[in-house]
């Protein structure tokens, strides 16, 4: 997939892009089996609604080692609709992942997400610039009443607001407040939705304010999220930095792999067994 110029100027001029079924079904079940074995594991990677719980946020299945690590999410975050894309919208080749998470909500019980910019948070990682995107594959179909991301368009023009750390929701975060939400969204074109099918995807500017509800739907709902920086940008050293897994130090450029390299995981797999 190469993003065409004018994907490019909406892009910067809205702050995101949607690509339906950007995977195929085949694709999706691979991830989303990966998902369903990795939440069951013990680790200090996986966040969850209660102790014992469901998995609420799951890191770093990505990488090549480590105990949540899974070869499929290796292959797609080298694929050149997620790589590639990073890289043509950030304008640069040489990109690291600053970190990959699944976040997944359990029908009924999954929560929500308030209004935040992830640059917030990745500011006080110690990047300077807001030179970050984020592409988000949804791994189970997304509604409006299963708790799908809302995107604020043109919100990323006007930079990071200084964020609060709420700790009111299940998972904490550092979000936006109310007042300035109010002001921006009354001066933004209306939220949009992230629906579609498993397998539709989006990209998004690391300023760009969004969130998300409750799942008060009887299905569950799991996106993968794969947060991409330039390597010229990886953080400065701060005091008590947070830990790897959701601010790598893994800075090596990330490099394209094939396109189809999610469906030769399950082939190996295959073959193993
Ligand atoms: O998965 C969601 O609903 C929202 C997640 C989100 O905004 C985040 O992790 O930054």
């Amino acid at each position: 997939m190469e993003l065409t110029a004018e994907q490019c100027q909406r892009y910067e001029r809205d702050g995101y892009l949607i690509f339906p079924d950007l995977f195929s079904p085949e694709e999706v079940a691979i991830l989303r089996g990966e998902v369903d074995r990795v939440s069951q594991i013990d680790s200090e990677c996986i966040f969850r609604e209660e102790a014992h719980g469901p998995a609420k946020t799951i890191f770093r299945m990505h990488e090549a080692d480590g105990d949540t690590a899974s070869p499929a999410f290796h292959a797609a975050c080298q694929t050149p609709r997620i790589l590639g894309t990073a890289q043509r919208v950030l304008g640069e080749e040489s990109l690291y992942m600053h970190h990959c998470k699944v976040n997944l909500k359990a029908a009924i019980q999954g929560s929500a997400w308030p209004w935040h910019q992830d640059f917030g948070a990745w500011h006080l990682d110690g990047i300077a610039e807001p030179h970050l995107t984020t592409m988000v594959v949804l791994l189970d179909a997304a509604t409006e009443f299963n708790g799908c991301l809302y995107l604020l368009p043109e919100s990323h023009r006007e930079g990071r607001h200084d964020p609060y750390f709420d700790e009111t929701t299940a998972y904490k975060l550092w979000s936006v407040g109310p007042a300035t939400m109010r002001d921006m969204i009354s001066r933004h074109p209306d939220p949009v939705p992230v629906t579609g099918r498993a397998g539709t995807a989006a990209i998004f500017h690391c300023n760009n304010l969004h969130a998300s509800g409750h799942n008060l739907s009887a299905h569950d709902r799991c996106q993968a999220y794969f947060c991409f920086n330039t390597v010229s940008n990886r953080p400065a050293d701060v005091e008590n930095p947070r830990p790897d897994y959701v601010r790598s130090q893994n800075w090596q450029p990330m490099k394209l792999g094939p396109d189809n390299g999610i469906l030769q995981t399950e082939a190996v797999l295959g073959s193993a067994t």
